[in-house]
């Protein structure tokens, strides 16, 4: 496949691409809006290296003063942690993130778009954005569900956030024709805990099991995504108690200071980190690493079938 123009490939990442081996897609979102510092920019250089380590190549996606990058430098990572005035970047973002030379960390949405225009196939991510509470009034649903039912690629997330409404979420990826399988589970994660009370029909047990579900998709010709559910380990959960009363509490707060759009995610984040005194951050960080280690074994799988 061509890669498109306006996207900056590195090098690293367009000859593996090209030689069909494994490369992963990361988002920079969870650096710049989702993680705090430092641990932001030591997560993104850990998944990076657990991915070398497993012989697959990162690559990172982000845009830099207006250039959509697949495949940052660790420099640009940095830079893009320790920033100030940095963007979050949603698919409807790159067109004026590219013409005003914004720097800005890419969301699911935009990430899996330019990993897709780079050719890349599989993405980790830690937690997917979906159907907020209270959509029915407020219509405030992620980008990230309409760009996986446009997007033939592979996401691994550990379900969505339980700030999310996750019935609706379901609903929407099931609207939106999006193959949802539960990796080892048959109840759909949430996030800081294994189930979040919904169950989920199709379960795999391995990553060759992922490959031939994404290489039937490409052989159907669909153009959606596939969701790899993969719920955080047993002894990384939250505490439901915990998980119970923060929840409430961030909620609550951005209700009540009327935190609205873009900034609705990043703000019940932060509150969730601050409120659980960083357990949170630690199971975030935990499912994130799980999430990215899954992402390689399944990009290897697929890899392994061209060979
Ligand atoms: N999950 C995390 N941390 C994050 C996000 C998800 O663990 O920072 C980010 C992702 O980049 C996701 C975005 O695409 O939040 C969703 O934002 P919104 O709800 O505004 O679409
Ligand atoms: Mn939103």
């Amino acid at each position: 496949m061509p890669i498109t123009p306006g996207v900056a490939v590195s090098d690293e990442v367009r000859e593996a691409v090209v030689a069909h081996r494994p490369v992963v897609a990361l988002e920079t979102t969870i650096i710049t809006h989702g993680l705090p510092r430092p641990r932001n920019v030591t997560a993104a250089r850990d998944a990076e290296e657990l991915l070398r380590d497993a012989g697959v190549v990162p690559a990172t996606v982000g845009v830099i003063e207006g250039r959509p990058t697949v495949g940052l430098s660790t420099d640009e990572i940095d830079r893009l942690g320790a920033a100030d005035d940095v963007h979050k970047v949603g698919t409807r973002d790159l067109p004026v993130a590219m013409a005003q030379g914004w720097s800005g960390g890419t969301t699911v949405s935009a990430t899996a778009l330019l990993a897709h225009r780079a050719g890349v196939g599989v993405f980790a991510t830690g937690g997917l954005g979906g159907v907020h509470r209270g959509a029915a009034e407020t219509f405030d649903e992620s980008a990230d569900l309409v760009a996986l039912a446009g997007l033939p690629i592979l996401v691994v997330s550990a379900g969505v956030k339980s700030i999310l409404d996750v019935g609706a979420t379901l609903e929407r990826l099931e609207t939106l024709q999006v193959t949802v399988l539960g990796y080892r589970t048959t109840t759909f994660p949430g996030f800081y805990v294994r189930d979040s009370g919904f169950g989920i029909a199709d379960r795999v047990e391995t990553p060759a099991e992922v490959a031939a579900v994404v290489r039937a998709r490409d052989a159907l010709g669909l153009h959606s995504a596939v969701l790899l559910a993969n719920p955080v380990d047993g002894a990384d959960e939250l505490d439901d108690a915990l998980h119970r009363a923060v929840l409430e509490g961030a909620l609550a707060d951005a209700e009540a200071q009327g935190v609205r759009g873009k900034d609705t995610t990043p703000h019940l984040l932060d509150h969730l980190h601050r409120a659980s005194e960083g357990r949170s951050l630690e199971v975030n960080l935990a499912l994130y690493r799980a999430n990215v280690a899954l992402g390689g074994a399944v990009a290897r799988e697929l890899s392994a079938l061209h060979d």
